[in-house]
């Protein structure tokens, strides 16, 4: 699929203040963070994206990873119900925006919660990660919505992986095919029809990549799992991610793509 557009909400001054699962050697640096964004939003640009920046929102200082809020389609948005209460408000902003671009906008209902970062489009379903944050009612929810919009799906259970927050913190597409996987992801057997790139433990955290057009983005500071994209004939821009990581989010909660 081919993206033309993104968008982004740049991190609040109180970034720092949002869900970390452990800050080792301090928080995050909000201006560190802000030129992160900035490079990320270049970088999105120069794949040919046109871009919507929301306003920083201190209310919600999560509120940066967007992708979170919504699973979008090439039919229509869904707009999710993040399942962290801290978070549950963000969705609004989303929404708003979101009215401007898509046709058909749905929304995951209470007691359902969704975040977006447990959705995994590849080609022709959708897998879908039952998690911390993605509950079962959610999930039910979702998978009902992408059934009507014409979309298979399929529930993986990762709420025994305490390594992964996410589906997306271990798994990635990069279209043709191809998965980029967390060598200790507890998904494989469901993605036996794919081709796997393996992210050695060393570089878990690079498991999180996106394919945009011609490139593929990664996280800076990854060798190994450059080396391998290069091999295998992708353009790769590497994107320095610490300030994020810190607050346990990776390059595709920065974005929503369509
Ligand atoms: C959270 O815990 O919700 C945020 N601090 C990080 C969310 C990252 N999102 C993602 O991986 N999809």
């Amino acid at each position: 699929m081919r993206f033309t557009q993104a968008i982004v909400r740049p991190p609040s001054t109180n970034f720092a203040a949002g869900i970390a699962s452990a800050i080792g050697g301090g928080g995050p640096d909000v201006q560190v963070a802000l030129t992160q964004h900035q490079q990320y939003c270049d970088a999105l640009r120069d794949c040919g994206l046109q871009l919507t920046r929301l306003a920083a929102d201190h209310r919600h200082p999560d509120s940066t990873f967007i992708e979170d809020t919504a699973v979008l389609t090439a039919r229509a948005a869904i707009v999710t119900r993040p399942g962290a209460p801290s978070r549950l408000q963000e969705s609004a902003a989303t929404l708003e925006s979101l009215r401007e671009l898509f046709g058909t906008i749905c929304e995951i209902k209470a007691p359902g919660t969704v975040d977006g970062g447990d959705v995994c489009d590849v080609d022709d379903h959708f897998v879908i990660g039952l998690s911390a944050r993605t509950n079962i009612e959610g999930a039910r929810q979702l998978t009902a919505l992408l059934s009507d919009l014409g979309h298979k799906s399929r529930l993986v259970d990762i709420r025994g992986c305490k390594a992964l927050l996410h589906l997306k913190s271990g798994l990635s597409y990069l279209g043709d095919g191809v998965c980029v996987v967390r060598a200790d992801a507890p998904f494989l057997d469901a993605l036996n029809r794919y081709e796997l790139i393996t992210v050695s433990i060393s570089e878990s955290y690079a498991a999180n990549c996106i394919r945009v057009n011609d490139r593929v983005l990664v996280a800076a500071g990854y060798p190994e799992l450059v080396a391998t994209l290069v091999e295998r004939g992708h353009q790769v821009t590497a994107l320095p991610m610490s300030e994020f990581r810190k607050m346990d989010g990776g390059l595709s909660c920065l974005s929503l793509r369509f």
